[in-house]
């Protein structure tokens, strides 16, 4: 009898062991996503770095601590219960909590399997989803040109060409500004160099059918798939 009572209390131990780690680490997502949704940006920085310390794996910290507080002001934006200048300072904390997370994500060792370009486009200021599919792309081996937010379709097709990127990457957040990837379409083919870039487009108002009645290359939802879809591209062009 006494082994069996010992392995049960051992289970038992282990039991509440993992639970109470859990707990932990609950605590500490749920302190990330409170302090970005304050805009406290160094207290994210500090509490991400904490949390990588601490073992938890970069897309519990993205998603869980990260993504939920700006999940929730974008929901208190859209129900008019904070405003520009709070959503402005979690953004800043969103930015830096991510920067912080970028060693864990990218490997210098990594060999470059192709070139691009990414900007959020011309009107649009938004750059939070853009900045994460950068950092997707750069840790699957892309080299990714960052051209910002606000711009031109000039600006895209110049990068293309004289950088010699295999892939123009757009982002845009609002209804008013996505009709600038079309632009970018366009200004690829004015350029003569269409049919040698892969034009990628995404962000929320942005939708698989958009992509196609623009005449863009590849539509998808979020950074992951997006750095998912550039590799296969690359890697077709390498085969
Ligand atoms: Co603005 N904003 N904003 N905003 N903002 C939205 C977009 C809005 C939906 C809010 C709302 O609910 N009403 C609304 C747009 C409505 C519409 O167009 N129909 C809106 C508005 C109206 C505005 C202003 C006009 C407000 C004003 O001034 N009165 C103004 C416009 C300024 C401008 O750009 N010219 C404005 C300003 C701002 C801030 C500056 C305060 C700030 C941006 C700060 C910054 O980015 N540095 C801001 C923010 C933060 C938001 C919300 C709250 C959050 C956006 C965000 O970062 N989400 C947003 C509400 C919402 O989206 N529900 C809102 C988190 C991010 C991870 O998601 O960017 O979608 P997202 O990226 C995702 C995917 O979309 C995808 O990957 C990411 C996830 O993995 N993805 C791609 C993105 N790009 C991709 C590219 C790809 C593939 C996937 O391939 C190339």
């Amino acid at each position: 009898m006494k082994p069996l009572v010992h392995g049960i209390i051992t289970i038992n131990i282990n039991h509440s062991f993992k639970r109470m780690e859990e707990e932990i680490t609950m605590d500490l997502l749920n302190e990330i996503s409170e302090l970005l949704q304050k805009g406290k940006a160094k207290n994210v920085k500090m509490l991400v770095q904490q949390a990588i310390d601490e073992g938890i794996s970069a897309q519990r910290i993205l998603e869980e601590g990260l993504l939920a507080g700006m999940d929730i002001i974008s929901k208190k934006f859209k129900n008019n219960e904070v405003f520009v200048p709070e959503v402005l300072v979690a953004a800043r904390a969103m930015n830096m909590g991510t920067e912080a997370l970028k060693p864990l994500l990218i490997d210098e060792g990594v060999e470059v399997i192709g070139k691009a370009c990414i900007g959020t486009v011309k009107g649009d200021l938004h750059d939070i989803g853009k900045n994460l599919v950068k950092m997707m792309m750069e840790s699957k081996g892309l080299e990714v040109i960052d051209l910002g937010t606000d711009v031109a379709p000039e600006t895209f097709v110049q990068t293309a060409i004289e950088q010699k990127c295999q892939l123009i990457c757009c982002s845009a957040l609002l209804t008013t500004t996505m009709g600038v990837m079309e632009e970018v379409v366009k200004a690829t083919e004015a350029a003569g160099i269409r049919d040698q870039v892969f034009i990628m487009v995404g962000g929320a108002p942005v939708t698989e059918e958009f992509c196609k009645h623009i005449g863009a290359d590849c539509y998808t939802p979020d950074a992951a798939s997006a750095a998912e879809a550039a590799v296969a591209y690359c890697q077709s062009l390498l085969a």
